[in-house]
């Protein structure tokens, strides 16, 4: 069985979306992995098919009824019993490529995509197996753009999804470094030139200019990580 990935959502038709193009889009057409959507709105319980409800103490917006959104868990669950369960919203815990590395290791995923204000808490507190992630500080109109990130990273892990070339470049991330700058022809361009070292053929040389460089970057805009890469380094040493 390929990686499986299935999507909750009341907008269904946004899936495959990005994720039918490019090397991702060819490894769904090569069954490399595979998408299943479930419409929230099918478990509705009422001749309306109403799916959102008025938060109880008050408040703006709509939150999304605990028995329509359990009704749509279950039957993913049932689909895909060995799946990781995830809930995408700014309050979980933040996506990392190690996590992505965990979740593209398992058999698939269930993705719940929220909309209005947010899903009933005890939906939550119910499937005590969802994890919520977050991919950013930064709030959506709904989870569908998050769960589309959160997959195209899990899926160009899967094997035959990605050459080998890509995944290697991946290596310098996981060290914990941001990546180096890239150069192509041609080699004066706009009077700008690409660094000497790189046409050297010095392979040596590129790696230690190119791990300079990253490390430069790193420091400037990320001293979480610089902070992290100088431990692991002290640690590994
Ligand atoms: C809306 C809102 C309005 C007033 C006060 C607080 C509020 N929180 C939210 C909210 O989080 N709405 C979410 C919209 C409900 C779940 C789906 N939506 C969502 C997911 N927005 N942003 C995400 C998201 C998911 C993963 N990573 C970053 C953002």
């Amino acid at each position: 069985m390929p990686w499986t990935a299935c999507v909750l959502t009341l907008f269904p038709e946004m899936f495959p979306g990005m994720l039918g193009h490019s090397l991702v889009g060819r490894g769904l057409e090569e069954g490399r992995w595979t998408l299943d959507t479930i419409q929230i709105r099918d478990f509705a319980q009422d001749k309306h098919n109403t799916v959102d409800d008025t938060p109880c103490g008050g408040g703006a917006g709509m939150v999304m009824r605990p028995d329509v959104v359990t009704g749509g868990l279950d039957e993913a669950a049932k689909r895909y019993p060995l799946a990781k369960k995830v809930f995408l919203t700014p309050r979980g815990r933040p996506l990392t490529q190690e996590k992505v590395h965990e979740l593209a290791e398992a058999p698939g995923v269930i993705l719940l995509c929220g909309r209005y204000e947010g899903i009933d808490q005890r939906v939550l507190d119910e499937h005590d197996d969802i994890e919520e992630i977050s991919i950013g500080d930064y709030v959506l109109s709904g989870g569908e753009s998050a769960a589309t990130v959160l997959l195209d990273a899990c899926v160009r892990l899967l094997p035959g999804v990605i050459g080998k070339e890509a995944s290697h470049e991946d290596e310098s991330f996981e060290a914990g470094l941001l990546e180096y700058p890239h150069y192509t022809r041609p080699r004066v361009w706009r009077g700008r030139e690409v660094p000497e070292v790189l046409l050297s053929g010095h392979h040596e040389k590129i790696l230690s200019w190119r791990k300079t460089q990253a490390q430069r970057i790193t420091q400037e805009r990320r001293p979480d990580l610089w902070e992290r890469y100088c431990k692991e380094i002290k640690g590994s040493a």
